[in-house]
């Protein structure tokens, strides 16, 4: 198993547990991010298992993204799978007192970035007529939960656009699906407050949240499934989750 996969996101939580569990399977990794210290310890500690490159991007720069994806060594210049997974949330507000600063970020990143990243891989695939293409929505771009507002907009952009892509390169063989996970204990949480791990860490108390490594395997199955075979559109909670507001907790 010798693929390419282009990981967005892969300095922390998801994105970093999907670098992991693909290197232990030997697939070829392009790990993305703008923490450069972080992506250089991850290459460093996966070298011994696979090849792996190292882009260090904001998802925001659409010069920094095109100008790095086009300049890929030959080795890694021929990519099989991106996963679009780069994204948080920032703030947890009521529509009135949301910062226009955090609006933007969600937008520019969550949206705008995945699709900068995308455009830039696509031609590739295109030509090659083949590829898969993951995103990483999330419930929030299902179900829209108080205060979540401008997050849930992003996410239900994803799901736009996910459709969108596999409508419009359905005539090339790509495959296109996105994995919309509930709660996951990442740094989502740390960056969505600002830093404030008291506020992040309640989200999580009293019930077993998903682990990043239980969507890395959601992943890994989603790629290894036959040519044939497209998860077009996936959910997955916690067990104690049943909606975006019905969390189990303390059982
Ligand atoms: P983390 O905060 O742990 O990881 C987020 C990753 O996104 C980091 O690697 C970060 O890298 C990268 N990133 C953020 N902003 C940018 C940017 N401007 N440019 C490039 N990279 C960026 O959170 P998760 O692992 O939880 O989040 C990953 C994805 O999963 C997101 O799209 C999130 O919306 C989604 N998700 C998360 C859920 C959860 O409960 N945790 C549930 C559903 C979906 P760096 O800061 O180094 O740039
Ligand atoms: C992350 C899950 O419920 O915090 O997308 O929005 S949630």
């Amino acid at each position: 198993m010798n693929k390419t996969v282009l990981i967005t996101g892969a300095t922390s939580g998801i994105g970093r547990a999907t670098a992991k569990l693909f290197a232990a399977n030997k697939f070829k990794l392009i790990i993305c991010g703008r923490r450069q210290d972080r992506l250089l310890e991850l290459q460093q500690e996966l070298s011994g298992l696979t090849n792996v490159h190292v882009l260090n991007f904001d998802v925001r720069n659409r010069g920094q993204v095109t100008e790095q994806i086009n300049a890929l060594p030959p080795a890694f210049s021929d990519i099989d799978i991106l996963v679009n997974n780069a994204g948080n949330a920032h703030g947890l507000d009521p529509i009135e007192e949301g910062s226009l600063d955090d609006w933007d970020a969600m937008i520019d990143i969550n949206v705008k970035g995945l699709l900068y990243v995308t455009k830039a891989i696509l031609p590739k695939m295109v030509a090659k007529k083949g590829g898969h293409i993951i995103n990483i929505g999330s419930t929030a771009g299902k179900e829209v939960y108080p205060k979540g507002n401008v997050y849930c907009a992003s996410k239900h952009a994803v799901d736009a656009i996910n459709q969108g892509m596999r409508i419009d390169l359905n005539q090339y063989g790509i495959r296109v699906g996105a994995i919309n996970p509930g709660l996951v204990e990442t740094e989502f949480s740390q960056v969505r407050f600002k830093g404030d791990t008291h506020k992040a860490a309640k989200v999580y108390e009293g019930f077993q949240a998903l682990r990043p490594e239980d969507i890395a395997d959601i992943i890994l199955f989603v790629v290894t499934r036959p040519y044939h075979v497209n998860i077009a559109d996936l959910v997955v909670m916690p067990t104690a989750q049943a909606s975006a507001t019905i969390v189990n907790k303390n059982n």
